[in-house]
This record gives C-alpha cells, structure tokens and sequence, in this order.
C-alpha cells in the first residue's frame, strides 16, 4: 500500500511529524489516505480547501487525571482521555475503552477510524473516541463503579446530547454506561438521556444495541456473499473474540445458516466442530466475566488452546472481532491458503496493512471495520433518535433498521468502489464514501 499522490504524501508525513509515537494513529490515516488519490484528482476543490489536513487534525483532545480508591483503600491513579475529531456531521459520536494499552494515538486511532465510520452509516452523526488505561480485569463491581464516577466527574463538562455523546467499547458495556450515565445524571441534575448510548433498555436504551456490532458483521457478510449468489448457508466461520462484537457476531451467523467453530480471548482459543454454544458463552463470558478457557471444560467436544493463532482454524469466513492489529501476514496467508474465501471486521483495523494486502492479492471479499461493525453506532444512532422523542421500540423495529443500514452502508461502498473503477474494493469504496460525506459538509461550513 502507498500513499502515492505527492500531496497525500505530504500531508502524511505532516501527520507522522504532528504526532510523534502514535503508530496505531498512524496507520489508520494511511489506510484512509491511500484511498483518496483518485477522488482529490476528480476533487480539486478537497485539496484546495485544505480538507484532508484538517480532517487529520482532532477538533479538540483533552487529557485528564482520574483518581480513585480500590477495595484496600489504596490511591489508584489513570489517565482519562475524550478526543472530539470531527463534528462537521452532528454532535461526537464514539465508544469509550478501558484497556491497559490505552494511550493517545489508539484513541486517534479509534477517533479518526469513527469519522468515516459514522458519516458511512448516513446518520447525523460526527466522529470522536475516548477511555482510560484503566483495566477492569479483576475489579470488583464497586472497584469499577467508583473508577466511572471519577472519570465521568471530569469528563461530564465535556459532553452532551448535542455535543459529544459517548458509548462502549473494549472493557465498557452495559455495567460501565450504567455508572457513568448515574454520574452524569448526579452532577448535572438533568435526565439527559440522549448523551450516552448503551443505556439497559428499562432506562433509555435501546432494543438491539447491545447486540448490534455483531449482528450488523454478520448482515454485511451477507450483503458481500449475496454479490456472489451464495449465503452463509453451510459457511465455516472463525471469530476471533469473545466480546460484546464476538458474542453477537456468533449467534447472527448461527441464525443465518453459519456454523462458528472457533472464538477467543487474549489468553488463547478454544475450537468447537460442533458450533459454539452461544448460551454458554454468553453465561461463561457476560454472566461469569471468566475466560475462554472455561468455555471448553464445560463443553464435551470443545477444545482449548492456550496462546497460539486462532487463524490457524481452518474456515470458509474469518470474523476478526478482537482488537487492532491482531491478524497479521502470515495469519493471512493462512487464511487463504486453507480456504477462506471472506473477511469482516468486526473490531477496528484489526486486519494488518500486509494482511489486508494479502487478502486483496488473494481475491477475497474483505470489509473493513469502518463499514462491516458500524451496525454499533448506527444503533446509538437509533437510541439517540428514540431519546429525542422520548420513544422506545421494538427488539422487531430495531433490528430491521440495523438490518435497513449495513444493506445501505454495503450499497454505498459498492457504488463508491464502482465510480472509481475499483468494483468490489470495500476498503477504497468505505474510506472514499465516508470521506465525501463529511468532505462536502466541511466545504459547506467555511473554514472552521
Ligand atoms: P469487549 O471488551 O467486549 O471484548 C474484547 C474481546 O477482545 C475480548 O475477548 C478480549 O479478550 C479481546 N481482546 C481485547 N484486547 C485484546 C488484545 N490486546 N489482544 C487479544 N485479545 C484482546 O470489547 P468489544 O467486543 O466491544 O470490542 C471488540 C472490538 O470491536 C474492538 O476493536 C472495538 O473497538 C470494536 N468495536 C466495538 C463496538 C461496540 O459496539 N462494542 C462497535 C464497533 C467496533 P480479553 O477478555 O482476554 O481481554
Ligand atoms: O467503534 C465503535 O463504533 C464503537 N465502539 C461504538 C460507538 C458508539 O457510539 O456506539
């Protein structure tokens, strides 16, 4: 992959200079900009108005301290961080993680990934990322609980339902939302539903958002498969994760015809022939918080492997829903030299720049993250419609739209991909589409 365009070359090395150590911020700016050569040759107007630097440049990023006291009574000090990206859509829109590996260029990463992620999606939505290096890993319930009141007590100044509205992600569900919205709440003296989305469905939230990244792969897949005349019908499938994207990812493609025979955690894997069964995983994984390696002393015929490469699973499609960077080259070439013939996202730029060239070579029907697990956020989007009209529908309802919206973010990467000659290219049609959006919306507002 290049960045061939000399003035797309420029701006990414202006990127690099900027933002010195941010590798994973980095590399999804490349990913982006190796993209755009054909649309800023078509579109002068882009160039010229200085589009692309300023969509690389956060609108704001704040940094703060959050202390907290654990169960001992010990002083325990992270690092809070929110980056508001791009607003030129609608209000900040993005998931907050709480992982050790946190650091300002994952939050840019993730940050910058969620602007054309969001604008893909055709919601009035802006791009924007946070969360802590805080790990959650063996915490108690009141361990996590005062950790989300510390962090929401700096951070509730900054965010807002026509502002910035925040979400999940790794090591942030339903717990953590539940936390930090009683924070907010606490603080403002407002039932200010529409600023955080993830909320339990007695109190806000909506049907299917929990389940909405994983189910919203699977309905991409079938879009890209439905292209070849074929289904999930009969389909191996590996998904890496066993997650909040993992868990629904599995239990959307076993209601589509799939059969998932290997899932993960950070430890190692575990393989099931048989399919895995979604009600343990999610008693073993939601219920429980225990490891994969669980999963396979409770299930006769499931075996686990500790640490190795769950992409040596043989398998027809191959589900990345773990964490960035977690399928590499020669995981690819393994893919494809036992068969695998498609690849999604679920999680964000999970597939390495190497590995993602190895699947292209290869002629594999590859979505990237910004299109194949924007069902997430699409589906804040819904809560954040329901919140603004004080409804609330149905599981039925929901579902249908998220269905409606990862068909209409497939058409729009394909008839990007198209216009630009490159017909079955979803990672040029996602970052072109995506990018045009919020292009034209910047063009609009003037220099700001
Ligand atoms: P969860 O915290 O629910 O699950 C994360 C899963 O990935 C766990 O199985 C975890 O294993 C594994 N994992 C996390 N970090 C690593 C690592 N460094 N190495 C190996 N395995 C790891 O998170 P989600 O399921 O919500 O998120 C998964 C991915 O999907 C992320 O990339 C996220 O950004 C992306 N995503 C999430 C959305 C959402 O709505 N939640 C929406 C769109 C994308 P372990 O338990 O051992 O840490
Ligand atoms: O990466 C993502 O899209 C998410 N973590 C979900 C964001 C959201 O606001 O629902």
């Amino acid at each position: 992959m290049t960045v061939d365009d000399p003035r797309l070359h420029s701006i990414y090395d202006l990127v690099v200079h900027r933002n010195p150590g941010e590798d994973e911020f980095h590399q999804a700016v490349r990913e982006v900009l190796d993209s755009l050569g054909p649309v800023i040759a078509r579109h002068p107007e882009y160039a010229d108005a200085r589009v692309i630097e300023r969509i690389c440049e956060p609108e704001r990023q704040i940094i703060f301290r959050v202390p907290w006291v654990d169960d001992s009574g010990r002083v325990e000090i992270n690092r809070g961080f929110r980056v508001e990206f791009n607003s030129a859509l609608g209000p900040y829109k993005g998931g907050l993680r709480f992982h050790p590996s946190v650091y300002l260029g994952i939050v840019k990463f993730l940050g910058f990934e969620q602007v054309f992620k969001n604008a893909l999606t055709g919601m009035p939505i802006g791009g924007g990322k946070g969360g802590s290096d805080f790990d959650p890993k063996g915490r108690s319930d009141a361990e996590v609980m005062r950790f989300c009141q510390s962090f929401m007590t700096e951070l509730y100044r900054h965010i807002g339902e026509y502002t910035d509205v925040p979400a999940g992600d790794i090591g942030v569900g339903g717990r953590e939302i539940g936390y930090l919205f009683g924070q907010y709440k606490r603080i403002t003296n407002r039932y200010e539903s529409g600023v955080l989305t993830g909320k339990g469905i007695g109190w806000g939230g909506s049907a299917v958002r929990k389940e909405a990244t994983g189910y919203g792969t699977a309905f991409f897949v079938q879009e890209m498969l439905r292209e070849r005349g074929e289904s999930l019908d009969g389909k191996k499938v590996v998904v890496s994760g066993s997650g909040n994207v993992a868990i629904y990812a599995v239990e959307k493609v076993h209601e589509l015809g799939g059969t998932v025979v290997a899932c993960s955690d950070s430890a190692g894997y575990v393989v099931d022939e048989a399919g895995v069964d979604v009600a343990l995983l999610k008693e073993v994984k939601e219920v429980e918080r225990a490891r994969i390696s669980e999963y396979a002393e409770r299930r006769s015929g499931a075996s686990y492997f500790a640490g190795g490469s769950i992409w040596d699973v043989p398998c027809d499609v191959a589900l990345p829903c773990a964490t960035e960077n977690e399928l590499d080259e020669t995981a690819a070439r393994t893919l494809v030299a036992q068969g695998c013939t498609v690849v999604a996202e679920g999680a964000n730029m999970p597939t390495t720049p190497a590995g993602v060239a190895t699947f292209v070579d290869a002629g594999v029907l590859f979505a990237p993250g910004k299109a194949a697990n924007a069902g997430g956020v699409a589906t804040s989007a819904l809560e954040m419609q329901q919140n603004a009209s004080r409804d609330s529908w149905t599981h039925d309802h929901a579902e249908t739209r998220l269905a409606e919206i990862m068909a209409g973010i497939h058409a729009r990467c394909a008839e990007a991909a198209d216009d630009y000659g490159r017909p079955g290219d979803y990672v040029l049609g996602a970052n072109v589409s995506g990018f045009i959006r919020v292009a034209d919306a910047m063009l609009a507002m003037g220099v700001v």
